[in-house]
């Protein structure tokens, strides 16, 4: 039922994509009667602030989501498993910023840019999954030329930055990088080795095959968005000392040829992207850059010319923000907006 305002909660209010949940509300005007902050007990009484004022954190339990229309969950896997579907029977829509039901066959997982058609199917189960950072931006970029010219293979490595591992991944680049200056010994404690002034070819856990979950997240979920269950495609990806901002090499093969230029009309004029392609001038996509903007930055578009039709591009977003809490807050101004 149509409503004035939506009360929302933001499950992991006090980790770094739910503080860019409760800034990009307030940003894009999202109309919010009450909003509930969540988090465990570690965060108990502390206080955020919204809209001028400042709430209480609550600690998550069984009775969260009362009266709650619309529910951000970003507080990890085992959090969504548990209290999403408890969300879900007391009334809430969910959308999940976990892994947790991303592949579930029945769950819609959207980029409002890319398949927004499938957010109805919340319907289902009452949850819509956010797909992966590094998927969103890579998915952006890709769906026009796939429109145009039919993608037949992609491969991707990842540089992506330690604000996709959360709050403490964060300080322990700045720890280590403060250590290091001064000579004193390094704590280890959210990668598997020193992060800062290295790269890790290692986000989430291995499987077997070699593959990292992440990697594999990114492959199947872009065949999920785009609707192309067979798409070719392979992926590494690597944690690199950025404190934000995710960049991806992608390298694809289409179908029918595209010159560089057709790709570049294409990309100036696809929702969400943001053309930066002049090397004359040494403009191309930046994690500094791509920071604190919602676009999907793409440059260094040229030609692969090792196979008939390929091209090579480099994409660049804010992991936080179009990786994960932009992304989610398009997902609920799609709800209310059509279906609430
Ligand atoms: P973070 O900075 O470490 O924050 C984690 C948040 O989850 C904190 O608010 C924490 O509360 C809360 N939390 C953890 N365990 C909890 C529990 N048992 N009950 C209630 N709250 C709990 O991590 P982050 O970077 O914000 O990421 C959070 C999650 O979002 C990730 O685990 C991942 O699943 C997802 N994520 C999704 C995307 C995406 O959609 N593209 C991108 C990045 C992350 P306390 O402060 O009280 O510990
Ligand atoms: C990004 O502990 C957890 O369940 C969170 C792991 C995680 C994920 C995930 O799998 O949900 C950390 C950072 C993601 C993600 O977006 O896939």
């Amino acid at each position: 039922m149509k409503k004035e305002r939506y009360n929302v909660a933001v499950v992991g209010a006090t980790g770094v994509v739910g503080e860019q949940m409760r800034e990009i509300l307030e940003e894009r005007l999202f109309p919010v009667g009450q909003l509930r902050l969540l988090a465990s007990e570690r965060s108990a009484g502390q206080f955020l602030e919204f809209r001028d004022q400042r709430l209480r954190v609550e600690i998550l339990n069984e009775d969260s989501f009362e009266n709650i229309d619309i529910a951000l969950f970003s507080a990890g896997g085992s959090v969504s498993d548990r209290f999403a579907p408890l969300a879900v029977s007391a009334g809430s829509i969910v959308v999940d910023n976990t892994s947790r039901f991303r592949m579930e066959p029945d769950i819609p997982l959207v980029v409002p840019e890319v398949n927004p058609g499938e957010i109805v199917r919340y319907r289902n189960r009452g949850i819509v999954a956010n797909p992966n950072c590094s998927t969103i931006q890579m998915v952006v970029t890709l769906k026009p030329i796939h429109d145009a010219a039919r993608l037949k293979r992609v491969v991707v490595s990842t540089y992506q930055s330690v604000s996709g591992a959360g709050r403490m991944a964060m300080e322990e680049l700045s720890r280590q990088t403060v250590a290091l200056f001064n000579g004193k010994d390094l704590e280890k404690e959210k990668f598997p080795h020193q992060i800062a002034f290295n790269c890790i070819p290692h986000i989430d856990t291995f499987l077997e095959g070699g593959y990292t979950k992440e990697e594999m997240k990114m492959i199947q979920e872009t065949r999920k968005i785009l609707g192309e269950p067979s798409l070719r495609m392979t992926a590494t990806a690597v944690r690199v000392p950025v404190f934000c901002g995710h960049s991806e090499s992608v390298n694809i093969e289409t179908e029918n040829k595209l010159t560089v230029q057709e790709a570049k009309t294409i990309l100036r004029d696809a929702p969400g992207v943001l053309l930066c392609d002049e090397p004359a001038g040494n403009v191309y996509p930046m994690a500094i850059d791509a920071v604190g903007t919602d676009a999907t930055l793409v440059g260094r578009i040229r030609e692969d010319d090792s196979v008939p039709n390929g091209l090579n591009l480099w994409i660049v977003a804010d992991n936080l923000r179009k990786g994960a809490a932009v992304n989610a807050v398009q997902i609920a101004e799609i709800l209310i907006r059509d279906y609430l």
